[in-house]
């Protein structure tokens, strides 16, 4: 299952995950000998969706790998197979033809077939997870390089006349939405075709219409109404609406929740009110199965996250697969969303390079296009920790921005900075997240006072005075079970103080507005002996999870329930 809710009662649809064929290609030999034609023997059987390095003996394997299925048609169709999710380069080859590349991560990307003939078919695809400078992320990056197909890879069965999308937007007068339903619809057909839609919400016709497709073509249609009263999404009180569009022979289910957001005051407010964010960064990522985080697990995570305290997550550092927004917004947590940009170690001249950054807008379209009717998303954040005090860090953020202004204009554009004190992108921006680790790798944690101090003289002088400011990561490493008489460098005392002594400062600060303790959970390293980076990843791990890697509470967990439980605000 890809998502809490079906998508299509209509469409018929399948998930090709399950066992198979792999082959690692460490010497990029695939593509000359023609694998994709003839897959290599031996071949060694893996589970779609699932990170490789999870397997015996390619724990370590970063590079090219090759994927292999069978697939039975039983009558000629039109077929779309998508492919939510697949680390790196992908090039997709189906019956030894190819059908296309992607690159990315943590997005879909798809292939339509028609008139697919019935029988058996080869799909192979070729993947490629090597970083390097220009990828996203680069080579340099906090989190373990893992490779393979890490989400579900799905076939569709679509009609001659099919929806290509559904996309619901709205804005609200008082309770009252006026709802903008934009649909494209497809045709293989040889003649034009008139076909009835109806759009409809709980079993409710809402909406109903003929429209006319020529041969062959698209039609993009845009068709308005209002719903004169409808119960708002919030923090804690998740009210959805579940919206089906049928034609004669297709359909496509979106849900959303309607919301309002704003900032006044230095402060997020949702629906009028201020809320204050209290949160944890989370990475999708298990010991046992890398980025192929199973659904079974978010639930398990979400009632840890709750029993927190937390109203918030920011998904660091990559968009997150939709079943877990999918709970969010079930359960009323405000999502921070963001691309896979990851600058601590990033050289300022990447932010320059054309193919670094065509990727980066790419990421930001298929992140909005993946996320855009989630509720529970508030932020769309465009990087993490880039080099923001230079003049290209400004044009290439500049140029981020522009793109998700033409994308969505309803949710709040932010960034995480670890240059609080000489940024200068700030007045690009909605909201400034901050990251900074005092008390772990520099100063005393009791310097954030002083820090923010001079910070919001800054911002004011910049004329970023009035913006959203958000602590999105401090803290430190605490190795699990590692507790004594005094709170020394990676006990879990050490790391408790610092974060409970963080949290105070931030609260009485009136000009933060939320804080996210790094991290939720502690995640497997990029730690190498010929790299200077990291060397403070005992075990290849970082270890600032509140949690460890096994989701055990450290004595963190326990000081940060105490504390977000007695925020009241
Ligand atoms: C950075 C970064 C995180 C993580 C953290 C740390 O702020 O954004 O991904 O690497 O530092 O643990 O040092």
């Amino acid at each position: 299952m890809v998502r809490t809710f079906r998508e299509h009662h209509t469409r018929r649809t399948e998930l090709l995950d399950g066992p198979w064929d792999f082959v690692k290609d460490p010497l990029n030999i695939g593509v000359q000998d023609k694998w994709y034609n003839r897959f290599p023997h031996p071949s060694q059987s893996v589970y779609v969706p699932s990170c490789w390095n999870n397997e015996l003996g390619l724990y370590e394997y970063e590079g090219i790998g090759w994927y292999r299925k069978t697939i039975h048609i039983e009558n000629t169709h039109n077929i779309r197979l998508i492919f939510h999710a697949v680390l790196g380069h992908s090039d997709v080859y189906l019956d030894g033809q190819h059908l296309g590349y992607h690159y990315g991560g943590y997005t879909p990307f798809e292939f339509i077939v028609p008139s697919m003939a019935a029988g058996e078919h080869e799909l192979v695809i070729r993947t490629n997870s090597t970083l390097d400078r220009v990828t996203i992320p680069t080579e340099q990056v906090d989190w373990f390089h893992y490779g393979g197909i890490i989400r579900s890879v799905e076939l569709q069965h679509l009609p001659d006349l099919y929806i290509e999308q559904l996309k619901i937007a709205y804005e609200l007068k008082g309770t009252a939405a006026a709802v903008s339903v934009h649909i494209q619809l497809r045709s293989f057909l040889q003649t034009a075709h008139t076909t009835k839609l109806a759009f409809s919400e709980g079993g409710q016709e809402l909406h109903s219409e003929e429209v006319q497709i020529e041969a062959g073509q698209t039609l993009s249609h845009t068709f308005k109404l209002l719903l004169p009263e409808v119960r708002l999404w919030n923090i804690g009180r998740p009210e959805l609406y579940t919206f089906q569009l049928r034609t004669e022979e297709d359909d496509k289910i979106e849900r959303t929740g309607f919301r309002h957001i704003e900032t006044k005051d230095h402060r997020i407010l949702i629906n009028g009110a201020p809320v204050y964010l209290k949160g944890v960064n989370r990475h999708e990522e298990h010991p046992e199965w890398g980025f192929a985080f199973p659904p079974k697990l978010m639930h398990k995570e979400l009632s840890i996250l709750l029993e927190l305290g937390c109203n918030s997550v920011r998904g660091s550092h990559y968009p997150q697969s939709p079943y877990w927004l999918d709970l969010l917004d079930e359960h009323g947590i405000v999502f921070w969303s963001e691309i896979p940009i990851w600058g601590a170690f990033l050289p300022n001249e990447t932010v320059s390079e054309p193919l670094f950054q065509e990727r980066a807008l790419t990421m930001i379209e298929e992140m909005i296009g993946l996320h855009v009717h989630h509720p529970s998303v508030v932020f769309w954040s465009v990087h993490n920790e880039i080099d923001t005090r230079t003049q290209e860090a400004f044009a290439f953020t500049q140029a981020l921005v522009e793109r998700v202004k033409t994308l969505d204009t309803s949710r709040l554009i932010a960034y995480a900075t670890m240059h609080p004190l000489e940024d200068i992108v700030m007045p690009l921006f909605d909201v400034i997240g901050i990251n900074k680790y005092l008390g772990w790798y520099e100063g005393e944690v009791s310097g954030f006072e002083g820090l923010l101090e001079q910070f919001h003289k800054r911002a004011e002088q910049l004329g970023a005075g009035d913006k959203v400011v958000l602590m999105t990561e401090f803290g430190g490493a605490g190795l699990f079970g590692d507790v004594g008489w005094e709170p020394r460098l990676f006990s879990e005392d050490y790391q408790a103080y610092i974060v409970t002594e963080a949290l105070r400062i931030f609260k009485n600060d009136p000009k933060i507005g939320g804080t996210y303790i790094w991290q939720f959970a502690d995640i497997r390293g990029d730690l190498k002996s010929s790299s200077k980076h990291f060397r403070d990843r005992a075990r290849s791990f970082n270890n600032k999870g509140l949690v460890n890697e096994y989701r055990k509470p450290k004595q963190s967990f326990r000081e940060v329930r105490r504390i977000y439980r007695s925020w009241t605000e």
